[in-house]
């Protein structure tokens, strides 16, 4: 199974650490195709290896490859609501991980859409419940 994993980049990506743990737990149901994401500091590698079309183009090209979407979505992201759109639109089923924290709340536009599937987590534990019960 392919999976595509989206999370913040540019629009912060202060929960790195939540990505790796994501990414590593992921990798147990199948073969993880933007393992990238948990790079610490990937913001300061990107621009320097690849250009913005280059990035695109091949995120894009994985993403119809993939069986399956999960979007970590705490940090707002237009990248990663693009993609999330993207995904729906090819029918790509999109499973999302929030954290909620200080009263934030995840936008409409995915909470709302009711064949998106949005867990709340708050640690591991959860991550790999949610994850076993998914897959
Ligand atoms: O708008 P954002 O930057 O927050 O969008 C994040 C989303 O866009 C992620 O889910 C990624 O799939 C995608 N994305 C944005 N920048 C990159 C990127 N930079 N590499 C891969 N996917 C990206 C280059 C890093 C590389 C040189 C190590």
């Amino acid at each position: 199974m392919n999976i595509y994993f989206a999370a913040s980049i540019r629009g912060g990506n202060q929960d790195v650490a939540w990505y790796q743990k994501l990414i590593a737990y992921l990798k147990k149901y199948g073969n993880v195709l933007t393992e990238h994401i948990g790079i610490e500091n990937i913001d300061l590698l990107e621009s320097k290896t690849q250009s913005d079309i280059e990035i695109h183009d091949r995120d894009i090209e994985w993403l119809m490859q993939a069986d399956v979407v999960v979007a970590e979505v705490t940090t707002p992201s237009l990248g990663v609501g693009y993609e999330i759109a993207r995904a729906f639109d090819a029918n790509i089923p999109i499973i999302c991980f929030f954290r909620p924290q200080n009263g934030k709340k995840l936008s409409a536009m995915i909470s709302g859409n009711k064949q998106i599937r949005v867990f709340e987590y708050q640690g591991l534990e959860d991550i790999e419940k949610y994850l076993d019960e998914i897959f």
